[in-house]
């Protein structure tokens, strides 16, 4: 009973910061690229969903949570729950986040979160303590969206908000013959557990992310209290025009693709300066792609966010870039080229329920104090967006030095890894003892 009021009094047992992030570290082996330096540290992370390097680092999570007592089971979306048992039967206090990265990843993005998951289960092992109600760590599946193109698929299809079967579906950008459905298969993560919160509920759900932006660094806080995600909407643009030779064919008569795409994208930023939103164009692929042929057709994407709660500024800003883009596409040339829309993501701006809120604000304080934290919105989506429809949830964000993510020099120091993880535990257990 000592050792579990000790742990229920605030100051939470010390996580080891040196195992945590030796591990981080470790864990990075698989899926390691874009070396930029000579210290072994100074890579970035390509571990794409459901590749052999992301099974590899599932396999390991997989035997580490068991070798740690947990009871590990997997869903129909390859979500990994590890639980460790309670004093009580129960829906367990889930700590969760993500191992997949973006192609040109960091070595912090959602592995952090899992990491500190393990730590967490690691410190109450080896001090014997025992939580009310049983604990978990989570890893969801695909929350980048950057190879199967839905970001947090794997959490929304356990909310309830994305139908399992158009999951399943979703096609490797790089090659449709591959959907996540077979790369399930063929990884061995294609559980039986129904991907769903009635079917395998959790109590409540913290995040433990780096914070991607600039806010925490430039108010010199070191605890960023979530408490809410902003919206976006993902689109695919499909512009068509006609390849026509580039010295041959005057402007009249083109119906170049590429030059409409490029001035809706610059339209694009303008629109969403005009409404407080962001958006970016991330992926842009032309046909033919010769230098003497006006581009016939062009592809790009489009990501636009916005922190406002209510889905009417998105759709302002949706209807707005949809009528700059036909008139465009009109005025383009005589020729005028097509354009097609399609939303491929969708994710409401979201705020977190206080219960969880609370738990992260008590424990950021705790470990350093009132005036180092900060309540935050993210400007990035996470699973805990979408499972906070389901349950109290909250995330804890710490420092990205320079504001820098999705970018191989993204940096955490191990002193705020360390402070994250130990804020992580400590919500935890505050929940725990509600
Ligand atoms: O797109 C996002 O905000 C998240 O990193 N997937
Ligand atoms: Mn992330
Ligand atoms: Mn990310
Ligand atoms: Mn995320």
């Amino acid at each position: 009973r000592a050792r579990f009021l000790s742990a229920a009094a605030g100051n939470a047992v010390s996580v080891n910061a040196d195992r945590l992030n030796r591990t981080i570290h470790e864990t990075c082996r698989w899926g390691e690229a874009h070396r930029f330096g000579p210290d072994p540290t100074e890579t970035g992370m390509c571990r794409l969903a459901l590749t052999d390097s992301d099974a590899e680092a599932r396999r390991w999570f997989v035997d580490e949570m068991k070798a740690q007592g947990c009871k590990v089971s997997v869903d129909q979306m390859g979500n990994i729950f590890a639980v460790r048992k309670g004093r009580k039967e129960g829906a367990p206090t889930a700590m969760g986040s993500h191992l997949d990265t973006q192609p040109s990843g960091g070595r912090y993005d959602g592995i952090l979160g899992i990491i500190s998951g393990v730590e967490a289960v690691r410190t109450l092992n080896e001090h014997n303590i025992e939580t009310e109600y049983p604990v978990a760590v989570v890893n969801w599946t695909n929350e980048e969206g950057a190879r199967f193109p839905q970001s947090v698929v794997s959490s929304s299809v356990y909310a309830g908000s994305t139908p399992l079967a158009d999951a399943w579906a979703l096609a490797d950008i790089a090659d449709a013959s591959k959907t996540m459905k077979s790369e399930l298969e063929r990884i061995g993560f294609l559980g039986s557990v129904p991907c769903s919160f009635d079917a395998n509920p959790i109590a409540a759900h913290f995040e433990l992310h780096i914070e991607q932006g600039p806010i925490l660094e430039k108010a010199k806080a070191k605890v960023g209290v979530v408490t809410g995600g902003q919206g976006y909407r993902w689109y695919d643009v499909q512009v068509s025009g006609r390849a026509a030779h580039s010295g041959s064919t005057p402007f009249y008569s083109r119906s170049d693709a590429l030059l409409c795409a490029a001035r809706i994208i610059a339209k694009s930023n303008e629109i969403a300066k005009e409404h407080r939103a962001l958006a970016t164009t991330g992926i842009l692929t032309l046909e033919p792609g010769s230098t003497n042929v006006i581009p016939s057709s062009v592809r790009f994407t489009l990501d636009v966010r916005h922190p406002d709660i209510k889905p009417d500024t998105l759709d302002a800003v949706e209807r707005d870039l949809i009528d700059a883009t036909f008139e465009i596409a009109l005025k383009e040339s005589e020729l005028g080229c097509d354009v097609n829309w399609k939303r491929t993501s969708v994710a409401n701006a979201v705020q977190f329920p206080p219960a969880g809120v609370e738990c992260v604000k008590e424990a950021g304080v705790a470990v350093v104090g009132e005036k180092k934290v900060l309540e935050i919105v993210s400007g990035a989506g996470h699973d805990s967006c979408a499972v906070s429809y389901r349950c109290p949830t909250s995330m804890v964000f710490v420092p990205s030095k320079d504001g820098l993510s999705h970018n191989p020099r993204e940096y955490t120091s191990p002193e705020d890894c360390a402070i994250g993880a130990q804020v992580l535990l400590n919500a935890v257990l505050a929940y725990d003892r509600r």
